[in-house]
């Protein structure tokens, strides 16, 4: 099976909830959903628990997430994230590169998730 993201709005504002719309494929089921949060990334990990425990697929605890631009890199730059995740005793970190720096964070957890969802194969 396979995760894929086929749509994904976030709203952000200053002082106010984020918000996250998203549309995501999990094997041959599609889901939509939305959540809530203390900024965009927590939104849309919010919005990705219904369908995660529906596929029976759990989230690894986040230990920690940063983001970064190539040296010299401008306004324009693409970001890069690594989060690094916990799963009982073990510590892997995921990488994620997109132009906005929520979407490099998205795209860490979606091969997060594919890594697992691989494994859960075997
Ligand atoms: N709360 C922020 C966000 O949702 C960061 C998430 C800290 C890693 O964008």
């Amino acid at each position: 099976a396979h995760i894929e993201l086929l749509n994904c709005s976030i709203t952000s504002g200053l002082d106010l909830e984020s918000s996250a719309n998203i549309r995501l494929r999990i094997g041959d089921k599609v889901f939509k959903s939305s959540g809530h949060g203390n900024g965009g990334f927590d939104a849309f990990m919010k919005a990705l628990a219904q369908p995660l425990s529906e596929s029976e697929l759990t989230m690894p605890e986040l230990i920690d997430y940063e983001v970064r631009i190539p040296p010299g890199g401008q306004a324009n730059a693409l970001t890069e994230c690594v989060i690094q995740w916990a799963d009982d005793a073990k510590q892997f970190h995921t990488r994620g590169v997109n132009s906005n720096q929520v979407f490099a964070g998205i795209q860490a957890t979606l091969r997060m998730l594919n890594v697992r969802l691989h494994q859960r194969q075997q």
